[in-house]
């Protein structure tokens, strides 16, 4: 098997599922705030690629990929942007508190930070009952700036947990920039670090150098050395909705994401690695395929009866 073809397929059905989802966004038939995980792909199959099924996942509000990379459902991951009833959460949660036990995805929440001691709390789980397991949790520069985010880190390190906190860096927190939010000596190396915890930073548009640190991190942190990998990334969509606007970019401009796309590299180094052109594009017009089997799977599925308003509120 080639196992670069085979991440480069699972790349290319979360760009083209949220393509898809953004025609649907701009029709209004997702009636929720979105946020499109373009151009940040090869963090989470890069991320999800170097896990077990039994590894546990957690994410934020921008959380489409991690969860399709962790190897969710297409056609539940829709049905719940569209709020219908077979949706990963019944379609009450929307499309930022996903949740699929059936692949370990234990949920995606938008308040920043908030997912954090979630995965502190999986991970504390794990090491308790002697699984030989880890935790992810993907999380924005910005989510990095939550105060519940160092307790986190005194705890995993003092707890020796096997986690792994994953930071999205896209340079953005919305549409603030990094310089506008820390000072000249802020330094993310040196907090990790001070607290007992690895830190190492990845190229978050390149998957084999994201891959090939997650994997020594993921070793890691099942021996009880908890990590941070940060993942140096744009978003090439707004920060919520599909819209293009560029005039706050500065590093990340059309030309730069271009330039850098995941997706492009990774069908160049496929077709390197001996993959004919023929055999890629038959793979793409596979997955567009599913693609659109699902969101018309989502489109004609029902919505959750009324009399299940109050039910699946909280999770067990
Ligand atoms: C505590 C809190 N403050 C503000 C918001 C509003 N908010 C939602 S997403 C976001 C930006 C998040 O930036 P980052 O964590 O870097 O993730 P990105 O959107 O760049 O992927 C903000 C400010 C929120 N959800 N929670």
């Amino acid at each position: 098997m080639n196992t670069l073809f085979e991440a480069y397929k699972k790349m290319f059905l979360i760009r083209t599922a949220e393509e898809e989802l953004v025609a649907l966004y701009l029709k209004e038939k997702i009636m929720s705030f979105v946020h499109f995980y373009i151009g940040q792909e090869a963090v989470a199959v890069g991320v999800c690629d170097a896990l077990k099924k039994e590894d546990k996942v957690l994410g934020n509000h921008r959380s489409h990929g991690h969860y399709l990379a962790k190897g969710g459902d297409l056609k539940k991951m829709i049905c719940e942007l569209l709020g219908k009833e077979n949706g990963s959460s019944r379609g009450k949660g929307g499309s930022m508190h996903m949740m699929d036990r059936s692949v370990n995805f234990m949920g995606s929440t938008p308040i920043l930070g908030s997912v954090v001691p979630l995965a502190c709390g999986t991970a504390f789980e794990q090491k308790y009952n002697n699984k030989p397991d880890v935790t992810v949790v993907f999380l924005g520069d910005g989510a990095f700036e939550e105060g519940i985010v160092y307790e986190t880190f005194n705890l995993a390190a003092l707890f020796k947990l096997p986690l792994i906190l994953v930071v999205e860096n896209n340079l953005f927190s919305t549409n603030s920039k990094l310089k506008d939010r820390r000072s000249d000596a802020h330094h993310v190396q040196g907090i990790v670090t001070g607290f007992g915890i690895q830190y190492v930073k990845a190229d978050g548009n390149d998957y084999e150098d994201v891959l090939g640190k997650a994997k020594k991190l993921i070793a890691g942190a099942r021996m009880g050395h908890p990590a941070v990998l940060e993942c140096m990334t744009y978003r090439h969509m707004a920060h919520s909705g599909p819209i293009f606007e560029e005039e706050y970019r500065e590093e990340d401009t059309a030309e730069n994401r271009l330039k850098k796309d995941s997706i492009k590299k990774m069908r160049q180094a496929v077709l390197h690695g001996g993959v004919s052109e023929q055999e890629i594009v038959s793979a793409e017009d596979g997955i567009k395929k599913t693609v659109q089997d699902s969101i018309d799977f989502a489109l004609n599925a029902s919505y959750p009866p009324k009399e299940s308003l109050y039910t699946d509120l909280y999770a067990p």
